[in-house]
């Protein structure tokens, strides 16, 4: 038996949950721990919300309350949305938790102390009218990279992490005026010192799937810089040194610290050793864009304080919604608590593990919802435990039937029924949780097949053998199935039990015990109904007008007139040289043939192709854009590619210099 310590983000506590807080991370996981559990594994289950940080703070200027009485209010909806998904932490806190204060202050003087924290004065952003500096998310301004608006931490529009003193016109968020440079002092974590254990740990981790690996190679390959730890504000764990007054822990500092308090909360409650946990075996489920805090920093601190690093790291990858970016602000998101209010949480467990493997990134749509809902859950697996069930107590009295004189195909089904378990088993530990759920239904397809061609329904006046061959097997793939669907479809695997009278559900060898002959079932009920086409025209509605709103809200049912669109000058051209930046993980430098001339044009596509992979090819390109610097390096023009996936237009047919109208 091993002991597995299970982690998932900790959700910001500045809203509540939507489906792709869920599907990254949640259920994932919830999936592993109950697979675990089940094989006899000693699992450890944690989790809290993230209180701190600037956009909690400034949320609540806005509402002028307290940053406590905005993450409370969030914090006990994310509660109860996990609840109603049933996903099954053994302990669930907070980062404003007393034991969470004293262990992220005591981390933190522990690394001070071996000298691995430093002070180091530097200038910020200062707000002379608020009388404060102005860290993350307190300011906003143009992104010198996009010339999008942007927040002091993150520019949204290109997804680069900025400073917010690389803001170009920068503006206090809360009165709007412009702030001064101040220095100040800050304390500094020295991530460099670890950049060989990390980068050992990186390329020498077995476990670390793919997606993880690759984007902490790419970051480590570039060089660590030291993290700023600290932050001039009121709202965070206070630096736990005198010198520091009015400077709080930055909140990457401490919420991964979130695991081992709600851990360590949880051994108070039970008086068991988290730390034999940790020792044995971590994971951690996260979402993609916090792949660089968990597999740089996160391994960092740990070796500094001495402790043990993570053995994975499994990173969700992003779901879309109707083929749109989810937005939060945009109210482009469906909330786990409305979803509860329509459908059950079986439904969307099964309908965002089947729909694509974690490390894809996938989207959620209504209509596609229901016909894998009605299709596939309703229609195979449903449509065989409900006969399953229903012959059995119509022509066998609810017992299970003998079984004599297995014909070929009997012999058949019954071996791809005993290996059930073991497949599905193997993929949930790979962390393949969509192929297991595959794999049942791919039975459950072939279980119907093969039904069909037994039918049952007349062997039973001609050769009751046959019928009665039939349902025993099927009522052995049911009960296998009450245990295999368990881990993602935990209220509908309950019921099946219900129906099936089991005893020793929760334990997965039990998949392999047949149930014998003569065995009683009860009377079967409908496990999985079909949705109607209006229930899903009334979300696609619901949906359609929070983006009516948000376009009136955001202005963006202004149309523009021919002349605006004359004014940008866009050409076919081809792209002849490319070549990465040097310092940035974005950026290219392309030289492309625009048919009179060849122009230099800097372009964030660095993550998706490689320089090879853009030699010759034809791209579109708006050439009368003004000239712009970027790490240096001139750029005069832009190549035009989607927003999400940097997919390049591939104007192919197009001659080189033709103008696109
Ligand atoms: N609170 C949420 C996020 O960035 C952030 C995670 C903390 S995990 C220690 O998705
Ligand atoms: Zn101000």
């Amino acid at each position: 038996m091993s002991k597995i310590f299970i982690s998932c983000a900790l959700p910001y506590a500045n809203g509540p949950c939507h489906l792709g807080h869920f599907r990254s991370t949640y259920l994932p996981a919830d999936i592993y721990a109950r697979y675990n559990r089940m094989i006899g594994n000693d699992v450890l289950m944690v989790c809290a919300t993230d209180e701190h940080g600037t956009p909690i703070a400034v949320k609540a200027d806005k509402e002028n309350k307290k940053p406590i009485e905005i993450s409370k209010r969030y914090h006990d909806m994310i509660m109860d949305d996990i609840e109603s998904m049933n996903v099954t932490f053994d302990n669930f806190t907070r980062t404003t938790d007393e034991k969470h204060y004293e262990i992220a202050q005591n981390f933190f003087l522990n690394l001070y102390n071996k000298e691995l924290i430093y002070k180091k004065n530097i200038t910020q952003l200062y707000c002379e009218n608020c009388n404060k500096f102005l860290p993350d998310r307190y300011v906003k301004g143009i992104c010198p990279i996009c010339k999008n608006e942007a927040r002091g931490d993150h520019c949204e529009k290109c997804g680069i992490a900025l400073e917010p003193t690389e803001l170009e016109d920068p503006k206090c968020l809360t009165c709007d005026s412009t702030p001064i440079l101040k220095e100040t002092f800050q304390y500094f974590f020295k991530l460099s010192d670890f950049e060989d254990d990390i980068k050992e740990y990186i390329e020498n981790n077995k476990n670390l799937p793919d997606n993880v690996r690759n984007y902490a190679s790419n970051w480590i390959n570039e060089g660590l810089n030291d993290w700023v730890l600290t932050r001039d504000m009121n709202w965070g764990i206070p630096v736990p040194l005198d010198e520091a007054k009015g400077k709080v822990i930055y909140v990457w500092g401490e919420a991964l610290l979130g695991y081992i308090s709600s851990a360590a909360q949880w051994s108070d409650k039970t008086d068991i050793s988290w730390k034999d946990y940790w020792n044995d075996y971590v994971v951690h489920f996260i979402g993609k864009d916090i792949i660089y805090h968990h597999s740089i920093f996160w391994p960092g601190l740990l070796k500094g304080y001495g402790c043990k690093m993570p053995d994975n790291i499994y990173a969700g990858e992003f779901l879309s919604l109707e083929g749109e970016k989810m937005s939060t602000s945009k109210n482009w998101v469906i909330w786990i608590s409305d979803f509860v209010k329509n459908f059950e949480p079986d439904l969307l467990r099964f309908y965002l593990t089947i729909n694509a493997p974690l490390n894809k990134d996938t989207d959620f749509s209504w209509k596609d919802f229901q016909r894998r809902i009605n299709n596939d859950l309703a229609d195979v697996i449903g449509n065989l435990l409900h006969r399953t069930f229903t012959f059995t107590n119509k022509f066998f009295d609810g017992k299970i039937p003998p079984y004599l004189n297995p014909s070929d195909e009997d012999l058949e089904f019954e071996g791809i029924i005993r290996k059930l378990p073991d497949t599905v088993g193997e993929h949930i530990s790979n962390f393949e949780f969509r192929e297991g759920l595959v794999e049942i239904f791919r039975v459950c397809k072939i279980a119907n097949k093969y039904f069909n061609d037994q039918e049952p329904w007349k062997a039973i006046k001609e050769d009751s053998q046959k019928a009665s061959n039939t349902l025993y097997l099927s009522n052995q793939l049911a009960k296998t199935l009450a245990i295999v669907l368990k881990p993602y479809l935990p209220t509908k695997a309950g019921e099946i039990v219900e129906i099936m009278n089991l005893t020793t559900p929760n334990q997965w060898k039990d998949a392999k015990a047949y149930l014998p002959e003569g065995y009683q079932i009860n009377k079967p009920k409908p496990l999985f109904k079909k949705i109607d086409d209006d229930i899903i025209e009334v979300q696609i509605e619901k949906l359609k007008q929070n983006l009516k709103y948000n376009c009136e809200e955001n202005k963006m049912t202004d149309l523009i007139t021919i002349d605006d669109f004359e004014t940008l000058d866009i050409r076919i051209g081809q792209i002849k040289e490319a070549e990465k930046i040097e310092k940035s993980d974005k950026l290219l430098k392309l030289q492309v043939d625009i048919g009179d001339e060849l122009r230099q044009i800097v372009a964030g596509l660095a993550q998706y192709y490689t320089p090879e992979e853009l030699i010759n090819r034809k791209v579109a390109v708006v050439v009368n854009l003004q000239p712009v610097k970027l790490f240096g390096t001139l750029s005069e023009g832009m190549i035009l590619a989607t927003d999400e996936s940097a997919a390049l237009l591939s104007p192919d047919e197009c001659e080189i210099g033709e103008r696109i109208r």
